[in-house]
């Protein structure tokens, strides 16, 4: 797909000022809407992406956007030094919402991740009575919870991990879906671990989607042994799995529930750490915190994203078009394809590479035609729309990717 003189000008924009910490598809966006974004020759293309399940509610959604903008005008940063008339009642709209006692607000995912990681740590130390300095969290292989010292230090992905030591202690690494490892290490070590950190569906490792059973087997094992089950629903929360949380599909109630990305509809960097009291409040003033932690435009933008999903009932949706997806791509017959899995609309195609044509070449290929998706860990390509999708829509992106792999 030859890349247009004007894409080129902002490509060696970036190229030439900017940091290389990332390799994009050459495609340059302008705007987007729904499920579609335009590049900056006005090409039309479905988002298959959706910013990696932040814009679940479809790009520039109108009452999102309302919501910033009305509250842009009004009062936009307080920090936490004073009180403000936006902070409290999100506090206890998210309590209505997801049925804890209390949310730590913060700012990106990994930020939130951390305040997950220190919250455990705290309790282990105040409440579970591990010696200080001796708290053990547990983290799954394959994993991935952002890009921080402490996060890449649980990380087995060379890429996000190597050459940023020394790493961070009192880590243990055990496989994912793989409940045996974790009760023989809970049998052997409880009494020094804090908690267990998981992804109910691992995103960045190809939308690997365990056996089902493991969250709820894993959780009474945390259980037996007072072990946080923490789960991170950053990208698989919010509506995308067909559930309002990914850990609804096995009715577990996560300790600590972590939550970024979609609460705000990508609007603005908006995340959450959400447990009850005896959790919550081993943290006291002073001892965590940030500037733009659930200030007043966070607030609103993040209330707005999450009564669309109710009021648009993007679970509902999501678990019905991703049936027909995975039924869809499941019934293409071609030397490409490995398999599909997914559940709701977070799906993903392992890609057989074949006669020198890979996962990359499908998602430029399918980019020729209209559809961006992005190849996650060489050859699986992710496939998320927003979940404003309609059936129709749907339909008309499945013809887009059936075109691409038999003219590949
Ligand atoms: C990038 C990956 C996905 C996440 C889970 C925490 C975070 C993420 C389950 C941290 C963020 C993003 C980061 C983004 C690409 C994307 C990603 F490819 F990096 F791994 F989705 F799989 N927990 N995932 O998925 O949240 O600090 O980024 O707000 O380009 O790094 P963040």
């Amino acid at each position: 797909m030859a890349m247009t003189t004007k894409s080129k000008q902002y490509i060696d924009l970036e190229e030439k000022y900017g940091a290389h910490n990332y390799h994009p598809l050459p495609i340059v966006l302008s705007r987007g809407k729904g499920c579609y974004m335009w590049d900056v020759d006005g090409k039309k293309y479905f988002d298959f992406l959706s910013a990696y399940s932040a814009v679940n509610q479809g790009h520039c959604h109108p009452k999102i956007v309302a919501a910033l903008q009305t509250q842009a005008e009004t009062l936009c940063l307080t920090s936490r030094a004073f009180y403000n008339d936006a902070l409290g009642p999100y506090e206890e709209f998210m309590h209505d919402y997801f049925g804890y006692d209390k949310i730590l607000p913060m700012n990106s995912g990994a930020e939130a991740v951390e305040t997950a990681f220190k919250l455990t740590r705290k309790w282990g130390y105040l409440k579970k009575g591990i010696p200080e300095n001796e708290a053990i969290i547990i983290a799954c292989s394959g994993n991935f919870h952002g890009r921080t010292i402490s996060i890449v230090s649980l990380s087995t992905d060379d890429d996000a991990r190597a050459e940023y030591g020394p790493y961070t202690p009192g880590i243990t690494v055990i496989p994912y879906n793989d409940v045996d490892t974790l009760s023989a290490l809970l049998e052997e070590k409880a009494a020094s671990i804090a908690g267990f950190l998981v992804e109910p569906i691992q995103g960045e490792a190809g939308v690997k989607v365990p056996d089902v059973g493991y969250l709820k087997s894993c959780y009474q094992l945390c259980k037996a042994h007072n072990v946080l089950f923490v789960a991170d629903e950053i990208q698989t929360g919010i509506a995308r799995t067909g559930r309002l949380l990914c850990c609804d599909h096995e009715d577990v109630r996560p300790d600590i529930l972590i939550l970024g990305k979609a609460l705000s509809g990508g609007v603005l960097p908006v995340s959450a750490v959400l447990a009850d009291d005896e959790i919550m409040l081993t943290i006291k003033p002073g001892q965590h915190g940030s500037t733009f932690g659930g200030f007043p435009l966070a607030c609103k933008v993040a209330i707005a994203a999450l009564e669309v999903v109710k009021e648009e009932r993007l679970a509902e949706n999501a678990d019905r078009l991703g049936k027909i997806f995975r039924q869809e791509m499941t019934a293409i017959k071609s030397p490409y394809i490995k398999q599909v899995r997914g559940k709701g609309l977070l799906n993903a195609m392992e890609i057989t590479p074949h006669e020198r044509k890979d996962a990359w070449d499908l998602c430029l290929k399918m980019a020729e035609k209209g559809l961006l998706a992005k190849p996650t860990h060489g050859d699986i390509i992710r496939f998320a729309p927003p979940l404003v999708i309609t059936e129709e829509e749907l339909m008309e992106a499945i013809c887009i990717i059936k075109e691409s792999i038999e003219t590949l």
